[in-house]
């Protein structure tokens, strides 16, 4: 393990008021996001929307890195450049997601196990000569009746340790993704009991499996009502129990907290985002910012529905969220800042 490289690199992921773009949908999630807007589930159109991410101009402006998947990091831009160096030189570091998906966890009813870790250190090793410089990996929680059980939490945060070791040992700084579901009717006290719970085993595990806590992201939920919840939470009561929970389970060496967005609205997530650091920044000892995937890249996806003419209006869009993530990421984000949107 190579400390001082992993430390700076973590830094690096989350310096200036910056965050991350999620685009590392595995092929299936890729393909659903794409029937639902009628775009051909092909691997001609999977490479077309990834090169239009990676060709946008002037991403480095708001993120430091993007995560990928097996199969992006591997393609090229219809120039002949590789993705990952094309991202490289424009100032973003490339990452790549490494779990193999969720799968039913033996004797647990209704709950998921993340696998990937056999053969675990030698695709770091390969991911890492490809250009990867961090990784990344989602455990899934599911809130409901008598769940999550802890069994499910256990098992998912020692697989959440076992793979952080290993992204270490291979130089890459691992984003812990330990994700508890909006679905479902959970009450917004009821997600802050079970992300509590949830953190402070994985931070134990962590702590186990002598992972090294200066050189590694946490990439959470924030604490939401289930989207069947009927007791609606306003921006500020989810931004105080976001923060509460954080700051009763993230231990301060932890460089940086990049959120996902879960299936919130783009402007929800930016909104909350905000909340967050305007209200409570200067109390938190890690800066808070985004990982986001749907609420980065939805509004863009429905403007380019496949076409390649639609091309330049998809990356204004996706340039218009991530300026808003930004934004929320220095307490300076305004739902004015919409109207300004392609
Ligand atoms: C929770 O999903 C992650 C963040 O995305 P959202 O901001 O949309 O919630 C995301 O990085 C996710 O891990 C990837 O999309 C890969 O998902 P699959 O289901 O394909 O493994």
């Amino acid at each position: 393990m190579n400390v001082q490289a992993l430390k700076e690199t973590a830094k690096a992921l989350v310096k200036d008021g910056k965050g991350l773009l999620a685009m590392d949908e595995s092929n299936p999630t890729c393909e659903r996001r794409f029937a639902a807007l009628d775009i051909p589930r092909t691997a001609e159109a999977r490479h077309a929307y990834r090169a239009l991410i990676v060709t946008t101009p002037t991403l480095n402006e708001y993120i430091n890195g993007a995560i990928l998947y097996d199969e992006t990091l591997r393609q090229f831009t219809q120039d002949g450049v590789p993705f990952t160096q094309f991202l490289i030189e424009a100032g973003v570091m490339p990452g790549i997601k490494v779990d193999m998906g969720t799968t039913a966890l033996a004797g647990h009813p209704g709950e998921k196990i993340t696998e990937g870790l056999d053969g675990l250190r030698d695709r770091l090793q390969t991911y890492a000569k490809l250009g990867a410089r961090f990784a990344k990996w989602r455990a899934v929680i599911t809130p409901g009746a008598g769940i999550p059980s802890h069994g499910c939490i256990q098992a998912n945060a020692h697989a959440l340790a076992r793979y952080a070791a290993l992204c270490q040992e291979a130089r890459l700084v691992p984003i812990i993704e330990p994700e508890v579901l909006m679905d479902g009717d959970q009450t917004l006290q009821q997600c802050a009991a079970v992300t509590e719970q949830v953190l402070r085993t994985v931070f134990e595990q962590l702590h186990i499996q002598r992972v090294l806590l200066e050189g590694m992201l946490l990439k959470p939920n924030m604490v939401l009502p289930g989207l069947a919840c009927t007791t609606p939470a306003t921006v500020a009561e989810v931004s105080e129990a976001t923060v509460s929970c954080l700051l009763r389970t993230v231990p301060a060496a932890v460089p940086g907290i990049v959120f996902l967005s879960g299936g919130q609205t783009a402007k929800l997530a930016s909104a909350r985002l905000n909340e967050m650091n305007a209200t409570f920044k200067s109390r938190l000892p890690w800066p808070l910012a985004f990982s986001f995937a749907r609420a980065v890249q939805q509004p863009a996806l429905e403007i380019w529905k496949g076409e390649s003419s639609h091309v330049h209006a998809a990356q204004q869009a996706l340039l218009h969220r991530l300026r808003c993530n930004h934004a929320a990421c220095r307490g300076e984000y305004d739902p004015s800042m919409e109207g300004l949107s392609p």
